[in-house]
């Protein structure tokens, strides 16, 4: 049976725009899911989204959208910037799927009967950007010890889940367990600031908001957002769903990643709750650093391009999940910069890879023919190169195996300096010179496309749609798995060697530098525009009125039984309407749009209890509505034939 392989990011908030940091957990563990499978592993990737709490209500509530309609709309974008980026996701949860939700009322409700989950007073300070509850203590200058931004005072009655019983069993599992939590400073981190100071028990529900999933046997609490999201790790398995087979033969989750400033949620509070409920604990939890544009998480462009698609539509996307996997040092934090971009993509992607490629291929098309001759290694440099590729795939392994990403490519990126060099050192236009030196000719060029192999297939957990190119161009099949296809000595002899396109065009770094600082002024003045269009919207906008107030308006279905221009007026139309309980003649400023026939025996909606008026001399007893989206008017209209003087509410 296949080793099983359970890795997760964490399931995203749909309540922004998405940046080149958003991707990058979810890059890396794409390469390590690809990796895995390749490696014979039954493996489940799970991705998602985070879709509760105020936070999400509060931002659908500013763009003047319903929640529900805001959240489909951010995930549709998630889904498809995922898929542009190739992410290979078993499954994409979110939590306001029902099957999700079900399950976590019923984790609520065994935590609340197992006695885990009590109800009581709650005082303290929260933090809605974060969803988090902090002491007095916690707070720093009375702002939220994690962004530093305004908490508000909260005092309500909630439920509590008893965290601080699971304190010591937490300190032993970080302290005695170190494979669990990495790298080794989140250990230290989460001991020293959160585990040894003493934990307080979690306010576990809300009363203050409605979006989320209610607390099953008490409808005016909601379950707090951090216990909904943590949840999804098992409730996606089918965790106390009918059907729980998931769940069986993946859970314990081998590989939880995230960036590191929610470890805490997933080192302390995601074990207690699954030590609570009684089931496995994951066998790693991993902080990854953040990629940092100047000196913020999530600072402004300041002329880098951040956005994913607009990098991934300019430069390719394998120039963009190169950048991700290799630049920042796994672990730690890393500064984007369109520079740094631009140089990684020059120097290894179209210098080195995509050089080694045409080069190679070029060769074997003028002196073979296109089609790849016999070699045999015999010289110092044949054999040096074959030790270095027959080792490569041991090293990248070992380096995903320990998390080492960026490790696991410059491995490979090494074994194509070295094929490079290879060439250099063999020079084979001198050797095609001379015919007694056919075969070491045969034999370089045979290497070289060998190497190319091998650096193909180990290339596609990575690079998936650069590494297919390259072994397209070779006439070699991408295999599912690895095997001895990582070993030198594969080759086909006689197999078609095509001098495809150019893997990637090389920049001209000045140059592009000063567009894309174009264009990040382009994007932020968009912006601008957009905030002010959005602001100009808000303020526009009427104030809230009650029921009692709508209550006070009398709307009624009306038919134009009569329609004729207001002699004197280019704007007006004079109407007779049949409104159920009398005609009545009412003017409306329509005639730019409408021509009176056009207007006869419609059916509309009449504001009937609307005080009568004279315009352009004529009596208007009441008001037809028509809908206006800055273009031009048009009526509204009942969707079937409705009698006059029904009522519209
Ligand atoms: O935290 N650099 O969701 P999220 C690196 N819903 N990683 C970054 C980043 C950056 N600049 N910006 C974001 C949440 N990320 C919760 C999780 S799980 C039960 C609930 C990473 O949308 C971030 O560190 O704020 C996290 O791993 C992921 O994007 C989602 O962040």
């Amino acid at each position: 049976m296949k080793e099983k392989f359970y890795i997760t990011t964490p399931i995203y908030y749909p309540s922004g725009k998405w940046h080149l940091g958003t991707c990058y957990t979810t890059v890396v563990c794409d390469a390590i899911a690809r990796f895995k499978r390749m490696c014979g592993m039954d493996v489940f990737y799970l991705t998602g989204t985070d879709e509760h709490g105020q936070k999400i209500e509060k931002v659908a509530k500013e763009s003047g959208i319903d929640t529900k309609l805001f959240v489909d709309k951010q995930v549709d974008t998630l889904v498809k910037l995922w898929q542009r980026l190739g992410i290979s996701y078993d499954k994409f949860i979110r939590t306001t799927d029902k099957e999700h939700k079900k399950a976590v009322q019923k984790i609520f409700d065994k935590l609340y009967q197992k006695g885990d989950i009590y109800k009581s007073q709650y005082e303290g300070w929260y933090c809605t950007p974060c969803e988090s509850f902090w002491t007095k203590t916690q707070t720093v200058d009375g702002k939220c010890p994690d962004c530093g931004r305004e908490v508000e005072l909260t005092k309500e009655s909630c439920y509590f889940f008893r965290l601080s019983k699971y304190q010591d069993r937490l300190i032993d599992l970080i302290q005695n367990n170190p494979e669990f939590l990495q790298p080794k400073s989140r250990q230290n981190e989460m001991l020293n600031n959160f585990l040894r100071p003493g934990l307080q028990d979690l306010a576990v529900s809300r009363t203050s908001f409605k979006w989320g999933i209610n607390v099953p046997f008490d409808n005016d609490h909601i379950i707090y957002v951090w216990i909904d999201a943590l949840t999804n790790y098992i409730t996606a398995l089918g965790y106390m769903s009918d059907d729980d087979s998931l769940f069986k033969k993946f859970w314990p989750a081998d590989l939880h990643m995230m960036g590191k400033e929610i470890v805490r949620f997933h080192s302390i509070i995601w074990p207690a709750i699954l030590m609570a409920l009684d089931i496995p604990l994951p066998k790693k939890v991993y902080g990854h650093g953040w990629m940092l544009l100047g000196s913020d998480k999530i600072s402004k462009s300041k002329g880098n391009i951040i956005d994913p698609v607009i990098l991934s539509d300019r430069y390719s996307v394998d120039a963009v999940r190169y950048y991700l996997l290799r630049e920042i040092p796994f672990g730690s934090d890393g500064i984007y910069t369109n520079n740094a971009f631009l140089s990684r993509l020059n120097a290894d992607l179209c210098n080195s890879l995509g050089n080694l490629l045409s080069r190679s291929c070029a060769m074997v098309n003028q002196y073979f023919g296109g089609l790849l001759p016999k070699g045999e290694a015999n010289t110092e440099f044949d054999n040096d190169l074959l030790e270095k590729v027959n080792s490569l795939f041991e090293k990248v392994q070992k380096n995903v195996d320990e998390l080492l990403i960026p490790e696991a490519l410059q491995e490979i990126f090494n074994v194509v300096n070295r094929a490079n060099k290879y060439i250099d050192e063999t020079q084979p236009w001198l050797l095609q010179k001379d015919p007694s030196r056919k075969d070491e000719l045969a034999t370089v060029l045979y290497n070289l496309i060998d190497t190319l192999r091998v650096v193909g297939i180990v290339l596609l957990p990575f690079l998936p749609n650069t590494a297919k190119r390259i072994l397209a161009d070779i006439s070699v099949d991408a295999p599912k798995e690895f095997g001895d296809n990582v070993k030198a000595g594969q080759c086909v002899v006689g197999s078609k060697i095509t001098k495809g396109e150019l893997l990637f065009a090389r920049v001209n770094v000045n140059k592009e530098l000063e567009a894309m600082d174009k264009l990040a002024k382009e994007i932020e003045k968009e912006k601008t525009a957009d905030k002010v269009e959005k602001e100009k919207k808000v303020e526009n906008a009427k104030a809230e009125i009650t029921i009692d107030d709508f209550d006070k308006l009398e709307l009624k279905v009306g038919k134009i039984i009569a329609a004729k221009k207001v002699e004197k007026s280019k704007k007006l139309l004079h109407f007779t309407v049949d409104t159920g309980d009398r005609e009545r003649s009412i003017v409306s400023g329509v005639a730019k749009t409408y021509k009176p026939e056009e207007m006869l025996s419609k059916q509309v909606v009449v504001v009937t209890n609307l005080k009568p008026v004279t315009l352009g001399g004529v009596l208007s007893e009441g008001m037809i509505l028509f809908a206006d989206d800055g273009d031009g008017v048009v009526t509204i209209e009942p969707s079937k034939e409705i009698k006059p003087g029904s009522t519209v509410s």
